[in-house]
């Protein structure tokens, strides 16, 4: 094969890259220096994180479980058998009882079939992805407000046009870092940076104004500065009246947040808040980009709510360099949401529960469909306990490390009649499955991703995948077959591409993968060959909702709970709160989240020998004052524990964390900061749950302490099994029958 153009597989970026081959490997990546996002740079994850596709630990053929023990079978033998439980599973208790989950690191052709299969083969809309866990408030708070749920612009906008430019809860520059490159270009043009964490992280310290909020403050803080801005006169009447519905309940909603109480709340001086209402609404444009410092909360809506609230009253929206951008994770997590991997919409964003949007893709389908929207991600354990979903498919996730409360989830695992796995590695989930299915991956196959930018470019392989390696657009059209539905009639990606374009034509129709090849990349809605795409959206105040208004809300906070007198003063306020507060008990906040150089459950980042040399333990970042008086020295360990569970690992002491916050990454196993997360308290409209903050007790470890934890989590974690799993694999011819 040889050296193609294709997209990272990291971050939702999008960063374009030539893949060089030599001898069916990739031997080394390049940025493309025509790109508009990443202009001829790459990140460190970008450059180095590819060694993990000739890793001689990726799975060439199906395994099958049998006495605690992994046995390579042949695809045949695996798929007779998955048929068969599938079928005995749905006669027995209904297609309800069967669940999918679909992976954002998968091509939008992918995602489509996977949760084609979950709808039009098994007949269950429980089919979810990991932005339950990410940017879910952002579909369910977007939507809400704007009509439609994704970033308003694009990423070079910001070094070109925007004025202002206000960081709320996003690590831009370890976590997008090519974004963060046109946040630092639009600095040097003049342009302010606003940054509002309450770790003061790279942005932070480019920031012209940081303001410190504390965890889950967000709503106060935001309040506060659409309270200034209407006190000021900044606000944009004429655009309130004429594109927007809800202002007068919002002015009266930010009544009570003063920059003065709001400064007593928060510690946040009145003078900063002030000056970035100013700054912010005085703006020729100015932009928002938020993350998981605002998503990843029980307020998680509330929050994104408010984040809309603010760009409407001050016109912020529908112009270049004006807009919200909510920066999606994964590098096709908008494709996959897009394109239905979700329980409660078709592709193109239409409610399973809409019985014209049901009749439509029954006739593309041919299939009747359901109209109850499926089981959340998030809600998965709960099901599972309960009895009431039976069988997991789990194609391209690692729940195992990143659902919240691993305890419990690993208790659920336990009593699933069926778990299977899809993957590149035998993860930590896999390890705990009946039948484990190897996936090609990035730099194996072509498709299309579509980055935060709602930007579709095309992925392109590279290499031959190892062994028996499928894409799962393969597994899911065979197993479809063998449960008798017939409506999976592809030949290649850029079949399923083609029925994308048919089915959902007023996004997709004009996005051929002719046009692909010489544009670099195409945002929807692109609804025909001619068109250009919609780099902005809700141009001219033209809005996705019922009414083509914006639909602001009013939002109230209170860290314990809202006074009756407010909630009632208002028709439908959403009330932002804070799950699990420190007590006596446990006084410290754990927060959660990223570092640069390692991805998620470290599947892929942790097989790159320069990533991993760069990062190769995990740390808790630690504030000086803590660590005094726990007597902690940089480099020694702690242990972190919460109602759920307890980690340790080394301190970093480090002013980047405020007094009683520790924050820890969940990339390590050996410090698997989920097994301390809150499982509970999901947000009420998207379920998402609170990563960013538990209630914890830290106390100083030993080297001694530490190394016994590792055991105990190797052991947990069943790494002895992905050792013997591997050598089968190598060693063993794979069994025709799957007989158990
Ligand atoms: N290196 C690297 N990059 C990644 C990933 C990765 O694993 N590694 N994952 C990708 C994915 S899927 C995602 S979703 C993105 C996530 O990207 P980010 O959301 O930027 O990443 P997080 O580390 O979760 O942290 C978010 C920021 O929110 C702050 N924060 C925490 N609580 C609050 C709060 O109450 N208010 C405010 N205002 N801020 C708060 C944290 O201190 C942190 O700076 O990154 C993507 N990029
Ligand atoms: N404590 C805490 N937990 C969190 C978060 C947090 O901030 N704090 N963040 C949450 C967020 S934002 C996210 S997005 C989730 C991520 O949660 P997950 O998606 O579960 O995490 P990943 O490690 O990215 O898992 C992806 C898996 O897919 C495999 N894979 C890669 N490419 C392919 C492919 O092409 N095909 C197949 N079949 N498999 C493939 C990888 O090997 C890996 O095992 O974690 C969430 N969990
Ligand atoms: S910024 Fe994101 S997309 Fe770009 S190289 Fe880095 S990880 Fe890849
Ligand atoms: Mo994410």
């Amino acid at each position: 094969m040889t050296d193609v153009m294709s997209v990272c597989p990291y971050c939702g970026t999008g960063c374009s890259m030539k893949l060089v081959t030599k001898n069916n490997q990739i031997v080394e990546i390049d940025a493309d220096p025509d790109h508009p996002v990443n202009e001829g740079e790459l990140c460190l994850k970008g450059l180095y994180g590819f060694k993990h596709v000739s890793s001689s630990a990726r799975l060439t053929t199906p395994m099958l479980r049998r006495n605690d023990q992994f046995v390579p079978v042949t695809w045949n033998a695996a798929l007779d058998f998955l048929s068969k439980k599938l079928t005995d599973i749905r006669r027995e208790s209904g297609p309800d009882a069967i669940a999918v989950l679909s992976t954002a690191r998968s091509t939008n052709e992918e995602n489509y079939i996977t949760q084609k299969f979950a709808r039009a083969a098994l007949g269950t809309n429980n089919i979810d992805h990991c932005a339950r866990l990410c940017h879910a408030p952002t579909t369910s708070g977007l939507t809400m407000t704007f009509g439609t749920g994704a970033m308003t612009n694009t990423i070079p906008e910001l070094s070109q046009h925007s004025d202002v430019i206000f960081i709320c809860g996003s690590n831009t520059a370890e976590c997008h870092p090519l974004i963060a490159r046109h946040v630092i270009k639009a600095q040097a043009r003049g342009a302010k940076l606003i940054v509002a964490d309450p770790r003061e992280n790279e942005m932070a310290k480019h920031a012209d104004l940081f303001l410190r909020v504390p965890l889950g403050h967000d709503i106060p803080l935001l309040n506060a500065m659409m309270h200034v801005i209407i006190r000021e006169g900044l606000h944009k009447a004429e655009f309130l009246r004429e594109h927007t519905n809800g202002f007068d309940d919002v002015a009266r909603a930010v009544e009570d947040y003063s920059p003065e109480s709001v400064a007593q709340m928060t510690g946040i001086p009145a003078d900063d808040i002030v000056k970035a209402a100013r700054w912010y609404a005085n703006a020729g444009a100015a932009a928002v980009l938020y993350a998981m410092g605002v998503t990843q909360f029980t307020c998680g809506t509330g929050n994104v709510v408010s984040v809309a609230n603010l760009a409407l009253i001050t016109g912020q929206i529908g112009r270049p360099g004006a807009g919200v951008c909510p920066l999606r994770g994964q590098s096709n997590v908008q494709g996959a949401g897009d394109l239905g991997a979700v329980p409660n919409t078709f592709p193109g964003g239409y409610p399973v529960s809409d019985a014209e949007a049901r009749a439509r893709f029954e006739k593309a389908w041919n299939a009747p469909l359901s109209d109850r929207p499926g089981v959340r991600a998030s809600e998965l354990a709960h099901a599972i306990l309960d009895g009431k979903v039976r069988a997991l498919i789990t194609d391209g996730e690692n729940p195992m490390m990143t659902d919240p409360n691993t305890g419990h989830f690993a208790h659920a695992l336990d009593k699933i009649d069926l778990l299977v796995v899809t993957d590149l590695f035998m993860t930590e989930t896999a390890r705990r499955a009946h039948l484990v299915l190897p996936a090609s991956g990035w730099g194996e196959k072509d498709g299309t991703f579509t980055n935060t930018e709602r930007r579709i470019q095309r992925l392109r392989a590279a290499v031959k995948p190892p062994g028996e390696a499928k894409a799962a657009w393969w597994i899911f059209k065979n197993l479809s077959e063998r449960l008798g539905y017939h409506g999976m009639e592809y030949g290649s990606p850029e079949d399923v591409w083609n029925e994308v374009r048919e089915v959902v034509p007023e996004h997709y129709a004009g996005i051929s993968y002719r046009r692909l090849d010489t544009e670099p990349g195409l945002c929807w809605p692109c609804p025909s060959e001619d068109h250009p795409g919609t780099p902005i959206l809700h141009v001219g105040g033209h809005f996705h909702t019922p009414t083509g208004k914006a639909e602001l809300k009013p939002v109230l906070f209170h860290p314990v709970s809202v006074p009756e007198s407010q909630r009632k003063a208002f028709e439908a306020p959403i009330i932002g709160h804070i799950a699990e507060r420190p007590d006596e008990d446990y006084p410290f906040m754990l927060t959660t989240g990223r570092i640069v150089a390692h991805y998620h459950t470290g599947t892929m980042t942790r097989r790159s020998p320069v990533l991993e040399q760069i990062a190769p333990e995990p740390l808790y970042e630690f504030n000086p004052d803590d660590a005094k008086a726990l007597g902690v020295r940089d480099g020694e360990y702690i242990k972190v524990t919460t109602r759920r569970g307890s980690a340790i690992a080394k301190a970093w002491v480090t002013e980047r964390v405020p007094p009683k916050v520790v924050f820890g990454s969940f990339h390590y196993w050996e410090a698997a900061n989920n097994e301390l997360t809150n499982a509970e308290n999901l947000d009420p409209y998207c379920a998402i749950p609170e990563f960013k903050i538990s209630a914890a007790r830290v106390s100083k470890s030993t080297p001694g302490e530490a190394q016994a934890s590792v055991e105990e989590k190797r052991k947990f974690y069943r790494q002895e099994v992905e050792l013997a799993a591997i050598r089968a694999m190598h060693t063993q011819k794979p069994a025709d029958v799957a007989a158990e």
